[in-house]
């Protein structure tokens, strides 16, 4: 059935279309229904016109005008008028067109809600044509660089890069690397402990000891990372800082070995005109231990301000690696011995970019950091 035959019949009664029993009501009132259902399929298919929300009132009105629409007319014509035996079916097929018309109207809403906002979304869409934002790339911080430059000498060596926990046991940064009880650096007013048994770990040393566990002999690591101690900030102190330390650990190793490696680090990262002196010293973990001095870079050693005259520079510590704390790595001292190093990385990053102030690493300030 046609919408115009629909509306023609509408303005009939029962009697008027031969319909006398109850197939013939359910069968017109089901073409009734199918003609409904097309004309809302019509809709739908122009959802996407500028003219749609017109249409779906055009549609309500259709269907649901409180005196013209189709309903209304079905109402009036079909059901009021129905012989009393037919009653009950005219009825029953009446309320689910009438339940039904208000359904489709009811999901033409939802059409054009969804309508709404596709137009909406359509108008905040990016254009994606358009360039994108440039986001500025930023620069790689002077500690990293150095801290990956010294790593790259040494990886070039075979050594390995290890890192571990900056919060430590108080065992493993002190006790294990063979620092007593009553050395000055356990005490809580130079180090910053967490609980009794718990300290930010005053320098790498503690990893060491951890790889030598792990790995055992042969090894052969650095260990960058930061490090802590109760310190007053000042141009040449800050309470976070950065260390690399050094561990080599083998068969007939020797300080010969140590020396070696030292000045071929020392070219590789000052320059090839460098060259190191080793000087007695003291550490806990290592002995004998030795200080390690670098000819001046800005005199090449005839003695200026920055060298005190001396010609020398002090760029680290280092030595034989103790043969009670190889035994703390779970390391026979008969059979391996090993020297180790160790350097503020920051203070490398000053020596190498001629920087007077360490707090400059740590304030953000861009005026300074653009600068590498
Ligand atoms: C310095 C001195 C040094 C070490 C660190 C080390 C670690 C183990 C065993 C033996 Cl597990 N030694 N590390 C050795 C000598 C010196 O650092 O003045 N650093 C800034």
């Amino acid at each position: 059935m046609t919408l115009e035959e629909l509306k023609k019949k509408v303005d009939l009664t029962l009697a008027d279309l031969g319909v006398h029993d109850e197939a013939g009501v359910n069968a017109l009132f089901s073409e009734a229904r199918e003609t409904m259902n097309q004309e809302r399929q019509k809709l739908v298919s122009h959802s996407n016109d500028p003219e749609f929300p017109g249409l779906v009132k055009e549609f309500r009105n259709l269907c649901l005008a409180r005196k013209r629409g189709l309903v209304a007319r079905i109402d009036e014509n079909w059901l009021k008028t129905a012989p009393s035996e037919l009653r009950p079916v005219v009825g029953r097929a009446f309320n689910n067109l009438r339940v039904q018309a208000e359904h489709l109207y009811a999901e033409e809403s939802l059409v054009r809600l969804a309508q709404k906002l596709r137009e909406v979304e359509a108008k905040e869409r990016p254009d994606l044509t358009l360039p994108g934002y440039r986001r500025p790339l930023g620069s790689i911080h002077p500690i990293t660089r150095v801290q990956r430059e010294i790593e790259d000498i040494f990886l070039g060596l075979g050594f390995a890069i290890e890192t571990g926990p900056e919060v430590e046991t108080v065992y493993y940064n002190f006790d294990a690397l063979n620092i007593p009880e009553s050395h000055p650096s356990r005490d809580d007013w130079d180090t910053l402990y967490i609980d009794s048994q718990t300290v930010l770990r005053t320098h790498t040393s503690p990893v060491q000891i951890r790889a030598m566990e792990k790995y055992g002999a042969p090894l052969y690591i650095v260990i960058p990372g930061k490090c802590y101690r109760n310190d007053k900030p000042d141009a040449s102190h800050s309470p976070m800082f950065h260390q690399m330390e050094g561990l080599a650990v083998d068969v007939d190793i020797t300080f010969a070995d140590l020396k070696g490696t030292l000045d071929f680090f020392a070219k590789k990262f000052f320059g090839e005109t460098a060259r190191t002196s080793f000087r007695p010293s003291f550490f806990p973990f290592t002995e004998p231990s030795g200080e390690v001095y670098v000819s001046c870079a800005i005199c090449d050693g005839q003695g200026c301000s920055v060298c005190k005259q001396s010609g020398w520079i002090e760029v680290m510590g280092c030595g034989m690696v103790h043969p009670q704390v190889l035994r703390n790595g779970g390391i026979d001292p008969d059979r391996y011995s090993g020297w180790a190093f160790g350097l503020g990385i920051d203070r490398f990053a000053m020596m190498k970019y001629g920087i007077d102030d360490i707090q400059l690493f740590f304030q953000s300030d861009l005026r300074f950091l653009r600068q590498f």
